[in-house]
C-alpha cells in the first residue's frame, strides 16, 4: 500500500516508466488516528523554497544553510541552489538534464548533468561555473522508502531508489563518483582531487563504484572481485583500496539477499555502514577493524540504516517484519546499543528515519493515510534528545519530506502544495531560543505606544548564540522592522559577550492595550532563526 504513494507522486511526468494505477487502500481510516496526529510541532517554521518550475525536491543542506535539490518538469530536470531566498538555476553542460547530488559547507555543488551529445557528466558547480569532470554514471538500487522518502531520479528508470552511488564531495572540494568504461558495460569509481580526475580501479573483478567521501579524503564504494558472486566493501585511502570484505550472510533462514549491498554512509573516522538489500534489509558496520552486523533493535526483525556520524551514532528503523506494513521501530544505534526514538504507531502509521546530524539530532517522517482519500502521505519528523515533533506542511493535508538535516538542526526536504502535485522544496528552520532585553538597563519595560520616539531591544549572546551575527535587514519587534541605526556591539549585561540593541520605530509596533509580552525575530547572517521575547508594559 504504501508504495502506492510514490507512483502517485510521479504519476504526473513518469508516464513513459509505464507505472501501475494506484490500488485502493485495504482498510478505511479509523477515529483513533486523530489522537495520533496530535503531536507538538516543536521549535520550527516551516518556510517554501519555491520550484524551478516542475516538481521540486531539495536533497541538500549545509550549515550555512545553503540547499540544494532538482526539479522535474517536461521531460528534462534543473539543479538549484537555494540561499536567503532566491532559487539559482546551476545551469547545464548542454543537456536537458541536470541533478544535484551534493553540497558542501563551501557552497560548491556536486551533481551530473547531459550533454548536447547525450552523454552524462559528473559536474562540479562553484563561483557561478559549473566545471565538467569527466563522464558519469549513476547506479542505485533500494532498501526502505516507507513508500514516500524518494524524489524522482531523471537519471535513474524507477521511482524507489534509495540510495545512489552518485558524485559526493568533501569539504575540500574533493569529488568522487562512478564513470563507465568505455566500450564495456563496467563502471570505475574515480576521485577529484587537486584539480586531477584518478581511476580508483577495482580489487580484481571488472567494475567498481563509489558512494561517498570523507573529510580525509577517503572513498567508500563497492568493487567485484574476480571468481565471487557478491562484490565486497571498498575504502580508498590515499589512492590505496583496502578490500573489507564481502557482506555476511544473512542472519535468518529463509531470507533472501540478492547480493546488491549499498553503501549508506561514512563518517570522519573511515568507519562505513552497509544496508544488505535481501527481501528487507539490514545493516552491517565497518568498524575500522571488522565488519559487524548491527543486529536489529528489540522488536524487529530488520534495521534500515541512513546514516552515520563522527561521534559513530547510526540511525535507522528496525521492522518487525519482512514486510513494510511490519511494526517500525526507529533507533540510534551507537557503541553496540539500540536506543529506540519515541514513536507514534498505529495499525495505519508508522515513524520512519530519514537522515541525521553531527549531534544525533534526527529527521525522519511518519507514514499515515491522508484523511478521506486513498493513499499514504508523510509528514515530516525530527528527533531531539528524547523529543519527537511533528513537522507541519505546506497546505492543509499535504504531503512532505524531510531528506537532509544540518548542524543546527534545520530540515531541508519538499512539500505537496495540491493534492498529489505542485511539490515545491521547502525547509524546515530551527528556532533558536535567545534572551532579549527591552529598554536595556531599565527593567520596566513601559513602552508608550503613542510616542513617536524608538524603543530600543537588545539581542543577548550566550555561550550558544552570538548576538553580532544577526543579519539586522532580518530583525523585526512585535511585527515592526530594525532601524537603520545603532547596532554595534556592546556588552549591556556585562558578562563579557557582545550584545547588540536594535532601534524600532515605537509607533510601528503592533502592541495592542493588554499586551504582556514581545517578541524579537531574526535571521542570523548563516540563515539561522531566532526568537526571544521580554515583557512589555
Ligand atoms: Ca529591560
Ligand atoms: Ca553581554
Amino acid at each position: 500500500m504504501r508504495r502506492s504513494l510514490v507512483f502517485l507522486l510521479f504519476a504526473g511526468f513518469a508516464c513513459r516508466d509505464a507505472m501501475p494505477p494506484p490500488s485502493p487502500a485495504p482498510h478505511s481510516v479509523t477515529a483513533d488516528m486523530t489522537a495520533a496526529t496530535a503531536a507538538p510541532e516543536g521549535p520550527y517554521e516551516i518556510v517554501d523554497l519555491g520550484s524551478l518550475g516542475g516538481e521540486t525536491f531539495a536533497t541538500a543542506i549545509n550549515n550555512r544553510g545553503q540547499i540544494t535539490g532538482t526539479s522535474v518538469a517536461g521531460g528534462g530536470s534543473h539543479a538549484f541552489l537555494w540561499e536567503r531566498g532566491v532559487m539559482q538555476d546551476l545551469g547545464t553542460l548542454g543537456g536537458s538534464l541536470v541533478k544535484a547530488t551534493g553540497l558542501n559547507e563551501a557552497g560548491q555543488v556536486v551533481g551530473v548533468s547531459t550533454t548536447a551529445g547525450g552523454d552524462t557528466r559528473a559536474f562540479l558547480w562553484m563561483g557561478g561555473a559549473m566545471q565538467d569532470l569527466g563522464a558519469a554514471r549513476v547506479l542505485g538500487n533500494y532498501a526502505f522508502d516507507g513508500g514516500c522518502a524518494t524524489p524522482f531520479d531523471p537519471f535513474l528508470v524507477g521511482p524507489t531508489v534509495t540510495h545512489r552511488a552518485e558524485p559526493a564531495i568533501n569539504s575540500h572540494g574533493d569529488v568522487a563518483w562512478t564513470a563507465p568504461v568505455a566500450g564495456t558495460s563496467a563502471t570505475h569509481a574515480f576521485l577529484w582531487s587537486g584539480g586531477v580526475a584518478q581511476d580508483l580501479g577495482t580489487l580484481g573483478g571488472a567494475s567498481s563504484s563509489a558512494w561517498t567521501i570523507n573529510d580525509a579524503g577517503q572513498v567508500a564504494g563497492l568493487s567485484e572481485v574476480a571468481g565471487e558472486a557478491s562484490p565486497h566493501v571498498v575504502l580508498w585511502d590515499r589512492g590505496t583500496a583496502h578490500d573489507l570484505g564481502a557482506v555476511p550472510p544473512p542472519r535468518f533462514p529463509g531470507d533472501v539477499f540478492d547480493g546488491s549491498p549499498l553503501v549508506v554512509g561514512m563518517n570522519a573516522l573511515g568507519q562505513v555502514i552497509v544496508t544488505a538489500r535481501r527481501n528487507s534489509s539490514r545493516a552491517v558496520l565497518w568498524d575500522g577493524s571488522q565488519m559487524v552486523s548491527l543486529g536489529a533493535p528489540p522488536g524487529a526483525r530488520t534495521s534500515d540504516v541512513v546514516a552515520i556520524n563522527d561521534a559513530g551514532q547510526i540511525a535507522g528503523t528496525g521492522i518487525s517484519e519482512e514486510s513494510y506494513d511490519g511494526v517500525h521501530h526507529p533507533f540510534l544505534w551507537a557503541n553496540g546499543a539500540f536506543q529506540l526514538l519515541p514513536e507514534v504507531s498505529t495499525p495505519y502509521a508508522r515513524d520512519a528515519v530519514s537522515a541525521m546530524n553531527a549531534s544525533g539530532v534526527v529527521a525522519g517522517f511518519r507514514v499515515a493515510p491522508l484523511v478521506g482519500d486513498y493513499a499514504n502521505g508523510c509528514h515530516p519528523l525530527v528527533w531531539d534528545g528524547g523529543l519527537r515533533w511533528e513537522l507541519g506542511t505546506l497546505g492543509v493535508g499535504q504531503s512532505a519530506l524531510g531528506a537532509a538535516i544540518n548542524a543546527r538542526g534545520d530540515v531541508a526536504g519538499w512539500s505537496w502544495t495540491r493534492r498529489f502535485f505542485g511539490t515545491h522544496a521547502a525547509l524546515w528552520r530551527r528556532i533558536i531560543a535567545v534572551a532579549v532585553d527591552v529598554k536595556p538597563g531599565d527593567p520596566d519595560n513601559v513602552i508608550n505606544r503613542h510616542s513617536n520616539g524608538t524603543t530600543p531591544v537588545a539581542l543577548l549572546s550566550s555561550a550558544t548564540f552570538d548576538a553580532t551575527t544577526a543579519d539586522r535587514s532580518t530583525v523585526t519587534f512585535a511585527g515592526a522592522p530594525a532601524l537603520d541605526q545603532g547596532g554595534g556591539p556592546e556588552d549591556v549585561n556585562g558578562d563579557g559577550l557582545p550584545d547588540v540593541v536594535f532601534h524600532f520605530a515605537t509607533e510601528a509596533l503592533t502592541l495592542p492595550e493588554g499586551t504582556t509580552e514581545a517578541c524579537l525575530r531574526g535571521l542570523t547572517t548563516d540563515g539561522a532563526s531566532f526568537k526571544g521575547c521580554d515583557s512589555v508594559r
